[in-house]
């Protein structure tokens, strides 16, 4: 029970499991992990896929000749193992070439630059069969005011994104974009900070169409957001492309903890958001396997993520079958919700007085609204103890 497997579509980015545990403040815990040997772990523990940064495979200083090795050797393991690469992205955030930004850099190289790496990672994407390329601004923000002028930030951002997606347009790739969100770190202050922001920038593209969200669950926590509202409404708009699936406790640090973790509560109501939708792309993970673990608690932190959503997937199903939550969700006219306000058109309005004049407001507002038993059975469920 709660083994995972391929059918259920999980995926890992590399970094994940192959974080050595660096932070600001102490140096890595744990040795570098071949790509090789994650793909043959996480294929073992039933992923469907992986995903990867241009140099999470490809070391950044690597020669043509290198690149070519290694990813045939990637290729191989690919293969031999069995996963998919569903989704790929860039690292344009490690070297210090990107350490006022990559696509927003005030320096007009070094934008040209980021560019170019994304376009050669991109072809690389799209012959891995990956059909969501993911952009996360990485350090496109600031510290101080003075540092950057925003308005032009986003004319160069979405400069940049009209230059990749007529890239993909032009050679006919099956690939879309899924721009991540984050609101700080490693800047004091990223550029299209949440789900909303980012929806409302989408629309200024000159290829709308190809661009959608790939929204961290710690990355809007950390903003002190509800992480299955801002998913709800980025499938209102169809713009769910993609998910960073992990955990985090509060506007902090990005914590990254494996999914389940941190707001279980949260994590309850987005896994049964996501397994009523339409939503059919991977669940990916984003998250980091603590720096106190060696590879046990590597693969253990792993195997939690999936186990923790097969959970949740069962709690909630089990939440929605449950007669007296049924009985609650109808006490708190939750399906109401589904009933235009006025079919009768404005026309209609106007004229039922029903609506205004023969109103009572009074007997209105001391309606309860029940949502008190549907939250405690919703908890109940959670907690296993029903
Ligand atoms: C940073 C992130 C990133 C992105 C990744 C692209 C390193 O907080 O979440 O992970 O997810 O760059 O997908
Ligand atoms: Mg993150
Ligand atoms: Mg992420
Ligand atoms: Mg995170």
């Amino acid at each position: 029970r709660f083994t995972p497997t391929p059918a259920d579509r999980f995926t890992f980015g590399l970094w994940t499991v192959g974080w050595q545990g660096r932070d600001p403040f102490g140096d890595a815990t744990r040795p570098a992990l071949d790509p090789v040997e994650s793909i043959e772990r996480l294929a073992e523990l039933g992923a469907y896929g992986i995903t990867f940064h241009d140099n999470d495979v490809i070391p950044f200083e690597a020669s043509e000749s290198e690149r070519a090795q290694t990813i045939t050797r990637f290729r191989a393991a690919l293969d031999k193992f069995g996963l998919a690469v569903p989704m790929a992205t860039t690292n344009l955030f490690t070297h210090p070439v990107f350490k006022d930004g990559a696509f927003t850099a005030n320096d007009r190289d070094v934008r040209r630059y980021a560019v170019r790496k994304t376009l050669r990672n991109i072809d690389l994407a799209a012959e891995l069969g990956a059909t969501t390329y993911v952009a996360w601004g990485g350090r496109d923000g600031a510290e101080s005011g003075g540092a950057k002028d925003v308005r032009l930030a986003l004319d160069r951002l979405k400069e940049a994104f009209d230059l990749l997606a007529t890239h993909v347009r032009e050679q006919g790739y099956d690939l879309r974009f899924a721009i991540e969100p984050k609101p700080n770190e490693p800047r004091g202050d990223i550029l299209l900070p949440t789900i909303g922001h980012a929806l409302a920038f989408i629309g200024e593209l000159e290829f709308p169409e190809l661009f959608g969200l790939n929204p961290e669950v710690g990355h809007e926590q950390m903003a002190g957001l509800n992480f299955p509202h801002g998913i709800a409404q980025a499938l209102w708009h169809g713009k769910l492309f993609h998910i960073d699936l992990n955990g985090q406790t509060g506007p902090k640090y990005d914590q990254d903890l494996r999914f389940g973790a941190g707001d279980v509560r949260q994590a309850f109501w987005l896994v049964d958001l996501l397994e009523r939708s339409d939503y059919q792309g991977p669940r990916h993970f984003d998250f980091k396997p603590a720096r106190t673990e060696d590879f046990d608690g590597v693969w253990a932190a792993a195997t939690g993520c999936m186990r923790n959503y097969l959970i949740l997937a069962d709690r909630a199903k089990a939440f929605r079958a449950d007669p007296d939550v049924q009985a609650a969700l109808r006490d708190s006219r939750v399906e109401e919700l589904a009933v235009p306000t006025a079919a009768d058109g404005l026309t209609g309005l106007l004229a039922d007085r029903a609506s205004f004049e023969e109103f009572d407001a009074d007997a209105a507002g001391r309606r309860g609204m029940a949502f008190e038993r549907l939250d405690q059975l919703a908890l109940e469920h959670l907690l296993g103890a029903r």
